[in-house]
Parts: structure tokens; C-alpha cells; sequence
């Protein structure tokens, strides 16, 4: 292994904050430190309903995780102690932590409340080895704001996002240039960017369990079988990621999407899946104060042909009731020709950040049922006429999505 960061290539950091949302109330009430804390919905003894925002890492133990249903957290956990959070707290220190970023780099790409990419391209002068860069900054971090930091260093992103997570918490993951694949390829296939647990599953049952297997595979085959999306997975196999931080912007797109179990034919059953997906694609931007107002439907079909069709709105816009009504008028508005569907998916992007509004992190996906709303499906109907355009609902049908990719 390398111990050398030659001259020419990039110095990539990903820093992500230690159970963030705890480990901030863990912070400000001594008296809770070592005890498991959850933050989120009310448990209401087990009956509430929504789910756990994060854990500390003491109530990791009883096997909560984030987005665990509060009540499954209660089970595991009664003694926990369960708090609803402070939002106003949280994005203080966000900022705190930004702004650290921001005297170490100007090129910082903030990608959630507690997680950024830096660029430490060219800076060994100022602040000796990435390594020794790595330890001042989690110091200061420490030092400013009381709570640890997890930090990946790379050659690129995907390799220092991987790394952050690696040696939670506190942890410092580094990847020097020409151990790309050393480091890669012992690692279980769901660190791959875009292969969920579905997915891994299928992939498995191929044979493919370790990133190194995917890497053995020739370009060509992953391209046959998957199309772009087996390049993607070729090259990052392979270490390759040429995406630069974006700086000074945070990210520039939120997005979610769902793989059938089985590919679709009926309407109803998309229309079903993006009413869920739009509700993720709210709860993720509201959770990071982000408003949008392009919103793109990506549609997958069963030989992997992959389209997207967006529409610019003039409002900014959050709600789900609105994601999901631009979806659907997109979808009944694309030529299927009988194709089965694969996957469908909502993006968002030209966002912009809500500036102090108050969030409603743990709200269900009821929006307040505004004039906003009706005037967007006022646009889409000037756009595509009547039919496209209706405020859709089907709720309590059963779910039958799950593969990813
Ligand atoms: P994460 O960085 O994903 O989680 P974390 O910081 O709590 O824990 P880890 O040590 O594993 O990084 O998310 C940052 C914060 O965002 C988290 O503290 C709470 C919030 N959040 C939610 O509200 N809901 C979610 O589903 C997730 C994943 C995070
Ligand atoms: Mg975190």
C-alpha cells in the first residue's frame, strides 16, 4: 500500500457528522451522555406512529436505525430516552460546521444538515498530509462545536464518501491514489453507489458478492446486460469517478425512485408508486429546507431504456400532493407502446433553501392544501389539457415495489 499522495492527483474529503441529531442533544444534557437517545415521532408507549430521524450510537445496540418506525424503536428500546428535536439547534450548528469547511476550502459541496464533500486538491503546503489535514479539521470541528466527526479521504468522491462510513464514529478513513482497487474490492457490493438491497440480492444470486466481483467482469458483459447503468457499475468497480465538488452550491437535485419486484404493465400500480415516491422525495426536502421547482419523472422499462421528462414550474415548491400530480400528468402523458415498466423515479432540482422557515420533519405527507397547488395543476393543464392533471390518490393498495436499479 501507498503512503505517497502524488502531486497530480485530487485530495477528496467527505466528513459526516456522528448520529448528528443526538449526538447534539447528547451534547447539550449531560445528563443523558452514555444512554441510548432516540430523536423523532413520539413513541406514545409504543402506539405513535411515524419514525426515528437518528440514534446515538448507544441505542445502535438495541438495533434502531434511522427511519425505523417509532413504535419498532419503543419495543427494542423502551428505556430510551425519546426526544422530538430541535430543528433550529440542528441547522445552528450545520452552520457552524459549514463554515468550518469553508476555512479550510472554498470548494465545499454541502450534501445534507451534517455532510459535505471538501476539495483538498493543492492544499499540502498549508496543512502537511491529507492525513494530518484530516485530523485538523476533525479537531476543530470538535473543538467548535463539541461533537465528532467521521471523515473519508480519496482520490475521489465515491471512494471518500465509502471511507466516511467506514469507522464510525470519530473514524478517519484515508485511500491513498493507486489503492483504489485494494480498497474497493473486498467490499460487499452495496457500497456501490446505486445498488440497493434488492438489487445486491439478484446480483448475489449471480454470484457477485464483493465489489472485486463486479470489477472481474468485462466491460462489455455489464454493458450487455445493464446498459449505462452497467458502465456505471464497471467504472466505479474499477475506482473511477471523475464528478468534481461542487462548490459553493449544495446539492443540486433531490431524487428518489423504486424498482418493481416484477415489471408493471397497469397504470394504477405506477401512479401508486409514485404517490409513495413523491412523499419520500417531500419528507428528504424537507428535511434539508429545500424547495425546487423542476421536476423531472425518470422512467425505466423492461429492457432498461431509460427516459426523463421534467416541467419548470415558477412557484418553488415541497409538497408531495404536488411532486405526485406533475409525475402523474408526465407519465399519462408518455408514449408507452405496451412496454412494461422497471423502475420509476421524481426528481427535483433548481432548489433553493428555505431561509428559516420551520420544518415539519416528522409531518405525514399532508401538506397544507393551498392555492399553490391548484395553480401549478392550472399550469400543467394549460400545458397538457385536462386529462393530465388530476390531484391522485391511492392510498391503501397494496406495495409491491422493492428491487432497486
Ligand atoms: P445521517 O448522517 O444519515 O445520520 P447520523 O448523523 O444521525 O448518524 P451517522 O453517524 O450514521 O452519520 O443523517 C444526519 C441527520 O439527518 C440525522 O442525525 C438526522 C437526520 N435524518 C433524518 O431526519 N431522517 C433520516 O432518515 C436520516 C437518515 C437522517
Ligand atoms: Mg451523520
Amino acid at each position: 500500500m501507498s503512503n505517497q499522495w502524488p502531486q497530480n492527483k485530487r485530495i477528496i474529503f467527505h466528513v459526516d457528522m456522528d448520529a448528528f441529531f443526538a449526538a447534539i442533544e447528547e451534547l447539550d444534557n449531560p445528563a443523558y451522555r452514555g444512554k441510548p437517545i432516540v430523536v423523532g415521532a413520539d413513541p406514545d408507549g409504543g402506539r405513535g406512529r411515524g419514525v426515528a430521524s437518528t440514534c446515538n450510537y448507544a441505542a445502535r445496540k438495541y438495533g434502531i436505525h434511522s427511519a425505523m418506525p417509532i413504535s419498532i424503536a419503543y419495543r427494542r428500546c423502551p428505556h430510551a430516552i425519546f426526544l422530538p428535536g430541535r430543528f433550529e439547534r440542528y441547522h445552528a450548528v450545520s452552520k457552524q460546521i459549514m463554515d468550518i469547511f469553508g476555512q479550510y476550502t472554498p470548494v465545499v459541496q454541502a450534501i445534507s444538515i451534517d455532510e459535505a464533500f471538501l476539495d483538498f486538491t493543492g492544499t499540502m503546503r498549508l496543512y502537511g498530509t491529507p492525513e494530518d489535514a484530516g485530523y485538523k479539521l476533525k479537531n476543530r470541528i470538535k473543538q467548535v462545536t463539541g461533537l465528532t466527526a467521521s471523515v473519508g479521504i480519496a482520490p475521489n468522491k465515491f471512494i471518500a464518501k465509502i471511507g466516511s462510513d467506514l469507522n464510525k464514529p470519530d473514524g478517519m478513513t484515508i485511500c491513498f491514489p493507486g489503492d483504489e482497487l485494494a480498497f474497493l474490492h473486498p467490499l460487499e457490493i452495496e457500497r456501490l453507489w446505486g445498488v440497493g438491497k434488492k438489487t445486491a440480492e439478484k446480483l448475489r444470486l449471480l454470484g457477485l458478492k464483493k465489489i472485486g466481483d463486479i470489477a472481474a467482469l468485462p466491460r462489455q458483459k455489464l454493458i450487455d446486460g445493464f446498459g449505462k447503468w452497467g458502465l456505471h457499475l464497471w467504472q466505479l468497480s474499477h475506482g473511477i469517478d471523475n464528478r468534481s465538488v461542487e462548490e459553493g452550491s449544495t446539492r443540486k437535485s433531490i431524487s428518489e425512485e423504486t424498482t418493481f419486484m416484477q415489471d408493471v404493465a397497469d397504470d394504477a400500480e405506477v401512479e401508486h408508486a409514485l404517490y409513495k415516491i413523491a412523499d419520500r422525495v417531500s419528507r428528504s426536502m424537507r428535511r434539508k429546507s429545500l424547495k425546487g421547482r423542476c421536476i423531472t419523472l425518470k422512467l425505466r422499462f423492461e429492457n432498461f431504456e431509460t427516459f426523463s421528462r421534467s416541467q419548470t414550474l415558477s412557484d418553488f415548491i415541497n409538497d408531495a400532493d404536488t411532486l405526485h400530480a406533475i409525475a402523474i400528468a408526465k407519465f399519462r402523458q408518455f408514449p408507452r407502446q405496451h412496454r412494461r415498466i422497471r423502475l420509476v423515479g421524481i426528481g427535483v432540482s433548481r432548489l433553493n433553501t428555505i431561509g428559516g422557515e420551520q420544518l415539519n420533519l416528522f409531518g405525514d405527507s399532508t401538506p397544507p392544501r393551498n392555492e399553490k397547488l391548484e395553480k401549478i395543476l392550472l399550469e400543467v393543464k394549460e400545458k397538457f389539457g385536462e386529462k393530465a392533471a388530476t390531484r391522485a390518490s391511492f392510498l391503501g393498495k397494496g406495495d409491491k415495489t422493492g428491487r432497486d436499479g
